[in-house]
């Protein structure tokens, strides 16, 4: 057993044993695949089978799956509490038409995208011709939310944003903590809760040796020589995929994933996303069960003590085919940065939760996403085979405000770029509020707050261009557009940390209502934010779980 409590190998996370069984699963219902006849009939009956009773009355209620809820719903488990937890998007545990759960990052199908009937790549163009195309209006695996100024990608479906992002995860740097969570110990947070969050997560390093001779990472190797000619710190960055398994990709001896350029849909094989780690870990516990294609909609003081909380039943194209209402003790917001801000920011403003404090929907930023791609020398081909997962960044947070993730183009044809993700010091903060009028929940982002973020990030790229005689790309987010400025893969805040919440995340003005996700973060974590938003999330439940129960 491990410090925490988690049966694991004692190494770097949960066991190897467990994690296998769970590819196994994925590999089994794969073979299963020719038995579908439809991925709405196999949906819809996984949803039935798991789903929460009108009428039903829990402990706890977890609204979310991401990295927040999973943690809360492991720890609560663990401590003899039965939890439910509701989820919006789909379970993500049975094949589509074509035998994958998970679309490929270049097809885009009726799995990739939440509720669009045309698709929204991060890069709209490529060599000046745009890439969306139309799909089926469906329950699909990323959400391309627009808010006003900015789209704000989020991942739907059982383990949230861990089905579709990059895995990369990032303990921010220890002299940066003071900015990124003000009020909450740094020495408790580097001592106890990162450690056991890396633990949880199934971190890892990519094995340097093998890194410098494989072609996948090529790109990277492109991307540090770059860096470092023009005297920027290159790091290695951790990552939650399976880097043994990665290997076995670029070998060419198991079904390929990372090394098949699949990212932003989801993967197929060895990313560890929650469902194979926090949330394997709470269903194994016997005490958490969870309600796919169900979303919540309001929580109010329930007559009797507790809550009332209400949500929706959704098919895959969206329809609402039951309207539930369920009874809680205690209900944590694990919406996501978006999602809990959204419903919080309603709940206040039509008189539901009346008493939440005027913090509730302030402190939202993007953690300064910004990107941006370079064109190389003919000399310096990046690959056609790239490994989606990234493993590497360029430093420059101390000197000119900008974490530099070195990205993947994983089209498969040689294309002499070099991408990057930059996480940047923008020091603009948004506000969420209710527009009766219109009916919705408002961000007031601009996208002109990006230009701070494109300046910083300009520290890296400018110098290094000028060092290597290149130039940015102009074809990847329209015609003629360098920066990727209009989107962020990181929304935090909404209610902040000891602001709208007490310092564990206790929201004011109600006994038993918690936040326990990135909306708890003022904005920016100096690097990726996951691992943050979970080690936060270890750090409250066991405070509340000491506390409160
Ligand atoms: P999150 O994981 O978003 O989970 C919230 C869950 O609540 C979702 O499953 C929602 O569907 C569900 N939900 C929302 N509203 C409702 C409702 N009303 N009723 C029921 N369910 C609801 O929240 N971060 C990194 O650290 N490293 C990376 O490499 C990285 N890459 C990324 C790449 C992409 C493309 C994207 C989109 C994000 C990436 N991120 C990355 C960000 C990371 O995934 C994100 O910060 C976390 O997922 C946020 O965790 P939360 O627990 O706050």
């Amino acid at each position: 057993m491990s410090d925490n409590g988690v049966s694991r190998d004692g190494s770097n996370g949960f066991s190897r044993r467990g994690f296998l069984a769970g590819t196994g699963s994925i590999l089994g219902a794969v073979a299963l695949s020719a038995q579908v006849t439809s991925a709405h009939a196999a949906q819809t009956a996984t949803t039935t089978a798991a789903a929460i009773d009108d009428g039903a009355r829990v402990p706890v209620l977890i609204i979310g799956t991401g990295y927040g809820g999973s943690v809360a719903a492991l720890r609560l488990a663990q401590a003899g509490v039965d939890v439910h937890m509701v989820e919006m998007g789909m379970a993500w545990d049975t094949p589509g038409t074509d035998g994958k759960i998970f679309a490929h990052t270049t097809k885009p199908d009726y799995r990739s995208y939440w509720l669009r009937t045309r698709t929204k790549a991060p890069l709209s163009n490529f060599l000046g011709f745009p890439i969306d195309k139309n799909v089926p209006k469906y329950t699909g695996i990323l959400d391309a939310e627009e808010m006003g100024g900015i789209t704000v990608y989020q991942g739907r479906g059982v383990g949230g944003g861990s089905l579709v992002n990059g895995g990369m995860a990032v303990t921010p740097k220890r002299a940066n903590f003071g900015s990124v969570l003000p009020s909450v110990n740094a020495d408790e947070m580097y001592n106890t809760y990162y450690p056991r969050a890396n633990a949880g997560l199934g971190v890892g390093l990519v094995d340097p040796a093998w890194f410098d001779t494989v072609a996948c990472y090529q790109y990277a190797r492109v991307g540090r020589k770059h860096a470092q000619r023009s005297g920027f710190p290159f790091v290695f960055v951790p990552d939650v995929y399976d880097w043994d398994y990665m290997k076995q990709e670029a070998a060419g001896t198991v079904p390929k994933s990372a090394v098949d350029g699949e990212i932003l849909y989801g993967n197929n094989h060895g990313k560890k996303s929650l469902q194979q780690t926090y949330i394997a870990a709470a269903k194994a516990t016997g005490k958490v069960s969870i309600s796919p294609l169900h979303q919540v909609t309001s929580v109010a003081p329930a007559s009797g003590g507790g809550y009332t909380v209400t949500i929706n039943q959704l098919t895959t194209d969206g329809t609402v085919t039951a309207t539930k209402t369920v009874t809680s003790d205690r209900v944590f917001f694990a919406a996501g940065s978006v999602g809990t801000s959204k419903l919080l920011v309603w709940l206040k403003a039509t008189g539901v939760l009346p008493n939440l404090n005027d913090e509730i929907g302030k402190g939202w930023g993007e953690n300064g996403n910004v990107m941006c791609g370079r064109a190389n020398h003919m000399w310096d081909p990046t690959g056609k085979v790239q490994a989606a997962i990234p493993c590497a960044g360029i430093d420059n947070w101390d000197a000119g405000g900008a974490f530099a993730e070195v990205a993947p183009l994983p089209t498969g044809i040689e294309t002499y770029a070099s991408f990057y993700l930059s996480i940047t010091k923008n020091p603009h903060r948004a506000q969420f509020s209710w527009n009766a009028a219109a009916g919705k929940v408002e961000l007031n982002w601009q996208t002109a707050w990006k230009q701070p973020s494109i300046d910083m990030a300009k520290t890296i790229f400018d110098k290094i261009n000028s060092k290597e005689g290149t130039i940015y790309r102009t074809d990847l987010f329209g015609t003629n557009k360098i920066w990727g400025d209009h989107l962020t893969y990181h929304p935090l805040g909404g209610a902040v940390l000891n602001r709208a919440t007490d310092n564990y995340g206790r929201l004011h003005g109600y006994t038993g209502l918690y936040v326990i996700d990135g909306a708890l973060i003022p904005g920016n974590t100096t690097v990726n934010p996951f691992v943050t938003i979970t080690a936060l999330a270890e750090r409250n439940i066991e405070k509340i779980i000491a506390t409160d129960l």
